[in-house]
């Protein structure tokens, strides 16, 4: 139907817009926007990062979830300031919820950008929130076939982290032939293979968030 198109288009536009704001606002400060399907690890991961991290970089978390703050009383349990961001029913973030968060952060006492967006593979890859990386979480337990199936958030990643290593055993994915699938969507794809239960893969994770950090502080002085 045109009219739903045309909303569609309204929609992503006027977000385009906040975006912008939000990355201006954010020039300073590298930002990650975490993506995956429920339960694959992102607030896992995110706990197991700010421990890796502790005493070396201050982080921030913008908490996105349809209804509920659990995520976010686990990522305050660690110490790191988090904003939680209530959807009521929306399966995304977009840049005006994620502008809002930002008013309630200092943002100048942080090194490094975390949101968590609503658990969903589909809708958060569509808008831009003003983030510097998205990053695609997969999980060994979701079965390897999510990225020919969901490619545009693989496409729209500059990374992805293959969760629950560990689990690998039990489940029938094929880390070289899924690896492959994502390079064949997005050649020069940053891939991690981790497990945020027993730490595998966790160095080279941060070591890549240092990377940025010191990236973005080079560029912007
Ligand atoms: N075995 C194993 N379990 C994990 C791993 N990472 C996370 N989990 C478990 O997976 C479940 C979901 O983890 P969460 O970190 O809450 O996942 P999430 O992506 O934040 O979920 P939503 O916010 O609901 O989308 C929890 O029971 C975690 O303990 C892992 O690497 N290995
Ligand atoms: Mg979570």
């Amino acid at each position: 139907m045109p009219v739903k198109v045309v909303m569609a288009q309204k929609i992503l536009r006027a977000n385009e817009q906040v975006a912008r704001e939000n990355r201006e606002r954010l020039q300073h400060l590298p930002t990650v926007n975490l993506i995956s399907s429920p339960g694959a690890g992102k607030t896992t991961l995110l706990e197991k990062t700010i421990q890796a991290l502790r005493g070396e970089l201050a982080i921030g978390v913008v908490e996105g979830d349809i209804y509920t703050t659990r995520d976010a009383e686990r990522i305050a349990g660690q110490g790191a300031a988090v904003v939680q961001v209530n959807t009521a029913g929306l399966c995304h973030l977009d840049a005006n919820m994620v502008g809002r968060a930002l008013d309630q952060l200092d943002l100048d006492s942080l090194d490094l950008l975390f949101i968590e967006n609503v658990g969903n593979l589909v809708c958060p890859a569509e808008f831009d929130l003003g983030e510097d990386y998205k990053v695609a979480l997969l999980s060994v337990a979701e079965g390897g076939d999510k990225p020919e199936k969901y490619p545009l958030v693989f496409r729209e990643s500059h990374a992805v982290v293959i969760n629950k290593s560990d689990l690998l055993p039990y489940t029938d994915f094929d880390m070289n032939k899924v690896q492959e699938e994502i390079r064949t969507l997005k050649p020069e794809i940053l891939i991690f293979v981790t497990s945020a239960a027993t730490g595998e893969g966790l160095e080279a994770w941060c070591a890549w968030l240092r990377e940025i950090v010191r990236h973005k502080r080079f560029v912007t002085g």
